[in-house]
């Protein structure tokens, strides 16, 4: 990935000022010039670390950010990770050694690391943290006393006053007094060994409730004074604190940008989208870090979630393609109940497997990483609509995507200001060819996106972003889908999930109704297997008759063309 001149981060800036949607890199993006951050919520370092070689580093994200890394209070649920017991690295996701190995793997891998910070607060609750620290509500031996803790212990009553928000209890958590010399040499102290681990950035958590000054005073504090900073800072009407006023500490999180998609993809039309941004009340672009979902929101329905299907998948092609703030891809897990913590203790061992759901691999959004890069630094030119929802840009002569969010397939001559040529649309993986008149012709499947862009302009194996295995099975099969269903597979091996549909592998639909998944499998397994469609709240239809019965060649890859049987 070519790193971006200082020279071409000053003219992104310059366009700033001419027009709304003009691409204005948040923070983030100011160091390496890749800006899309993966979020491994409840991932373990050690698997976060591999996620770093495997896909992250490749498919050209330029961070990755972990949950909390210090001692909290035990227990499965994930929210523990939140009540901070110490700061002592040691979690069930790692120890000290593996969180430094995964910090020097993903540098290896060209990507920045970003720790998820919890310092309003403390633990509410008493006994044993992660790291083995005793500890009791309000005394935390060796970190904090009850003296440290802000004058209010009561549980915040009223966003609408600024003092009840940060000095008072969020939900009963006991509130750090930031106000405090002591408490903001012991926060800065537990940020500078992050950063001695060599962590890159922050996402402070709960910043709202933290005043502004406190924060710059505990930011002055750093190592690295300018290290990437990225706040928790839910924008609300009436409420008394509101995300611009932290704009000197760093870029704040557009929750009103994930409200927005969600409304506009699940019941209003694309066609809206053509200034979205600033226009639409967001804060300024070049602080804006923003995402579909994140892991609050995706639990208390405030966003899209992995749950709505091609509302989903095709919100994170728009997020990728459109250069309005930061991103963060959400990659979490399949759960039904809202507490439950990350499946094996944070272990992942295989996407799809577990629950793990690894969005930021699924090729759709994978592919929108290096578009994004791509395109960085050109405006969106070319827009095109049909009133409802089918739109299509160009981000100059970079880039161009279309998304058709209807029913039916879209048939097109799509004007673009790119470069004559062969291009690969990395959504399908399929050859383009746009001509000298800077136009191409092409049919969209319904719900799906097209996207070209002049970092991949051969649908070669180099650019592949899901490459045959050595050996093992490739599935395809034919077959139907209703709005929210997709088609798995399952089967005997502890790969193809034992028979255990909450483990069956999801196929991928960029060709429609042909699904598709390549599996590696050692050379020589014998397996049985069926297919089974799973609707957006997760009830499992198997397809009829026998099992399905396939052996894994010695050497490449057995393609199994099947249909589905009703
Ligand atoms: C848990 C229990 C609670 C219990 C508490 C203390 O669930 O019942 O009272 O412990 O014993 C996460 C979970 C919480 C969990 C907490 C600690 O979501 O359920 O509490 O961990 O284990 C406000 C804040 C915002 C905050 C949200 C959740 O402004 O900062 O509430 N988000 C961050 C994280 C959360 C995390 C915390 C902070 C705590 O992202 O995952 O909590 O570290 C309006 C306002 C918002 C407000 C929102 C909800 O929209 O504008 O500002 O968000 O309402 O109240
Ligand atoms: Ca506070």
């Amino acid at each position: 990935m070519a790193r971006k001149t200082v020279a071409a981060a000053l003219a992104v800036l310059a366009g700033a000022a001419v027009a709304v949607t003009a691409p204005t890199p948040a923070q983030a993006s100011a160091p390496g010039g890749k800006d899309v951050t993966a979020v491994m919520f409840e991932w373990n370092f050690t698997s976060v670390a591999k996620a770093c070689t495997d896909e992250l580093g490749p498919d050209g994200y330029g961070y990755v950010q972990v949950s909390p890394p210090n001692e909290h209070i035990q227990g499965p649920a994930w929210w523990t990770a939140y009540q901070p017991v110490s700061y002592k690295i040691g979690t069930k996701l790692g120890d000290r050694s593996a969180f430094k190995n995964m910090v020097d793997t993903c540098h290896a891998a060209g990507v920045k690391v970003v720790a998820d910070t919890v310092i309003n607060h403390m633990a509410n609750a008493s006994g044993t943290g992660t790291a083995g620290s005793s500890f009791s509500k309000y005394n935390y031996p060796g970190t904090y006393s009850a003296a440290d803790m802000d004058d209010c212990t009561t549980p915040i009553s009223n966003y609408a006053d600024r003092w009840n928000v940060q000095h008072c209890e969020m939900g009963g958590l006991p509130d750090l007094d930031t106000g405090e010399e002591y408490v903001r040499k012991t926060i800065a102290g537990y940020m500078n060994d992050l950063l001695t681990l060599g962590v890159d950035g922050f996402r402070i958590d709960a910043a709202k409730h933290i005043p502004e000054d406190d924060l710059a005073n505990i930011k002055s504090r750093l190592s690295s004074p300018g290290v990437y900073w990225k706040q928790e800072t839910i924008g609300a009407s009436g409420e008394a604190v509101q995300p611009p006023e932290f704009y000197n500490t760093g870029d704040v999180q557009e929750f009103n940008y994930a409200y927005d998609l969600k409304r506009v993809f699940n019941n209003e039309k694309l066609s809206e989208l053509k200034n979205f941004g600033e226009a639409w009340g967001l804060v300024r672009s070049d602080k804006a870090s923003v995402f579909v979902t994140n892991h609050d929101t995706e639990r208390n329905g405030g966003s899209l979630t992995y749950k709505d299907g091609a509302n989903y998948t095709l919100a994170h092609v728009f997020m990728l393609a459109w250069p309005y703030g930061s991103p963060d891809v959400h990659s979490g897990y399949e759960f039904s109940d809202t507490g439950a913590g990350g499946p094996d203790n944070g272990q992942v061992n295989a996407c799809y497997t577990g629950g793990w759901k690894c969005q930021h691999a699924w090729r759709e959004i994978a592919s929108m990483v290096k578009f994004r890069n791509t395109a960085a630094g050109a405006a969106v030119t070319n827009w095109w609509d049909n009133g409802n929802n089918q739109i299509a840009f160009g981000r100059g002569d970079k880039a161009y995507v279309a998304i058709n969010h209807e029913g039916s397939s879209l048939t097109r001559t799509f004007q673009t200001s790119l470069p004559a040529g062969g291009y690969c649309d990395v959504q399908s993986g399929k050859g383009v060819t746009v001509n000298s008149s800077g136009q191409f012709t092409a049919t969209l499947g319904a719900n799906s996106a097209l996207a070209l862009h002049v970092g991949a302009k051969n649908c070669d194996t180099s650019t592949d972003p899901d490459p045959d295995p050595a050996t093992g099975a490739s599935f395809n099969v034919n077959a139907t889908t209703q709005w929210g269903q997709n088609v798995y597979v399952v089967g005997s091996t502890s790969a193809l999930g034992g028979w255990n549909t909450s483990n069956a592998l999801k196929l991928d639909p960029a060709n429609y109704p042909v699904w598709k998944l390549d599996l590696s499998l050692p050379a020589g397994t014998a397996f049985e297997y069926k297919y089974i469609r799973k609707d957006a709240s997760g009830n499992v239809t198997w397809e009829s008759g026998a099992n399905r019965t396939a052996t894994v060649p010695s050497s490449g890859v057995i393609t199994l063309n099947d249909t589905w049987r009703s």
